[in-house]
């Protein structure tokens, strides 16, 4: 056991050229452990603050507040504890910030660094991070099974496309090396459809090809044409995933999908994504209605969630009770754990437990606006049994990410990898 000595923050910039908090938590032993804050675009209500400055300068988004919570109190707080004690520290950071979304310290300063110590303790204890998390909260670690952005929309792509992230999953692979190379295929194959046919425009926040679609679902038809040019059968070794992000484009049951000017309350939403489902091989659902409603997310999952996976991102914001409440209404089978959506590894760690006790599946995600940080390639999987959200199949700060699994896959062997396990129940499962 090594006490903080120190913790320092200094600002860093990340994947959008916006500065963010890096904190660094140094143990009297000399022990470094760093971590560095996300931050998204397509933001919950709900989620913990990213406490920005405002003002002229760097468009609002200098972090200076955030640097002085961790320099100040939080430091303060901290110095003395005892790192490998995860949930003692968090509670110490929690009991600074009385509001409800820390607003006081910012979810920012708050979850790079309680990420920090749990990296402290990690290398502390002399172990890599995945498996201090998976010791230390009691799990069977495991490789996660990927999802992967092929285009992006919504708030990463200038809002092109209504839809925001059209993703393939790889349930049928052996081995997250396969799903690595499979997926580098389809994207390549998708980017060559899209340039023959004038549909290409760039590299999207997350990596993910930028479309020129003329609707929502010719992103569906160039998906799985790219999944056929690649060599593989839609549906089944590989199907489609999609965050809909809705809160993004309709709130009160109210939607508005601009690509095809069209206006569409919750009901007719829920019809549109079940003919999607349909005619394209869709196994997996992030946020099908806006994060208001709540009619709408219970309908959905009535009408399919004994068929496809749906996630709740924005509508659940990595919040334990808020699982509790949807798993007893019935709405949801799945939570997108974000780490700053809650501010903290252990209330992070809290969202994932409730999960797993409702039965439902969790898939760890990366923000739109990330670093080298690898932190979540660690916690999915000492966590088991999940998947991984970090993006598409470009850009560092998502390879990094993918890259660092890669490196665990070195370590703990090859057949950790989960598989389709995840979709168990699912029509897949079935077919
Ligand atoms: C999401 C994330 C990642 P953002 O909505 O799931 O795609 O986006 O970080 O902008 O919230
Ligand atoms: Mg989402």
């Amino acid at each position: 056991m090594s006490l903080i000595k120190s913790i320092n923050a200094r600002r860093v910039w990340d994947s959008r050229g916006n500065p963010t908090v890096e904190v660094d938590v140094i143990l009297e032993n000399g022990v470094l452990g760093r971590a560095i804050a996300p931050a998204g675009a397509s933001r919950g209500t709900r989620e913990a603050i990213d406490l920005r400055d405002g003002g002229p300068k760097l468009r609002g988004k200098d972090i200076q507040n955030a640097l002085a919570s961790v320099n100040g109190p939080i430091a303060s707080a901290l110095r003395g504890m005892d790192a490998s004690d995860q949930a003692e520290v968090d509670a110490a950071i929690l009991a600074l910030d009385a509001s409800a979304l820390k607003e006081t310290l910012g979810g920012n300063a708050t979850v790079a660094t309680s990420l920090a110590v749990l990296h402290a303790a990690a290398t502390d204890a002399r172990k890599p991070l995945w498996r201090h998390v998976a010791d230390h909260y009691n799990c069977t670690p495991s490789l996660p099974l990927p999802e992967i952005q092929i285009f992006g929309g919504g708030a990463h792509a200038g809002r092109r496309v209504d839809i925001q992230d059209f993703m393939v999953v790889v349930p049928g692979a052996f081995s997250f090396d396969e799903v690595m190379e499979i997926t580098s295929e389809i994207y390549f194959a998708a980017g060559d459809i899209m340039a023959q046919r004038g549909k290409l425009a760039g590299v999207a926040d997350e990596g993910g090809w930028w479309p020129m679609f003329d609707s929502n679902e010719e992103a569906l038809e160039t998906l799985v044409a790219a999944i056929e040019k690649a060599g593989e059968t839609p549906g089944k070794n590989v199907a489609i995933s999609l965050d809909i992000a809705a809160s993004e484009f309709g709130s009160n049951g109210k939607y508005r999908l601009a690509l095809e000017d069209r206006e569409m309350d919750s009901g007719a939403l829920i019809d549109m994504l079940g003919r999607w489902m349909d005619a394209y091989p869709i196994l997996s659902i992030e946020d099908p209605v806006g994060e208001d409603d709540r009619d709408g997310m219970i309908e959905f999952t009535r009408r399919f969630g004994d068929h496809v996976q749906i996630i709740g991102d924005d509508y659940l914001v990595t919040n334990a009770n808020l699982v509790k409440e949807a798993s007893s209404d019935a709405a949801c089978n799945a939570v997108l754990i974000k780490v700053n959506q809650a501010g903290t590894v252990s209330e992070s760690v809290e969202t994932f437990m409730a999960a797993q006790a409702a039965g439902w599946g969790a898939i760890v995600s990366a923000r739109s606006g990330e670093s080298e940080d690898t932190s979540i390639s660690h916690l999915s999987t000492g966590l088991g049994g999940g998947q991984l959200k970090v993006g598409s199949f470009q850009r560092s700060e998502r390879m990094v990410k993918w890259n660092e699994c890669l490196r665990i896959q070195d370590e703990l062997g090859a057949h950790s990898f989960v598989g389709g396990a995840p979709f168990k129940g699912t029509w897949w499962d079935r077919a």
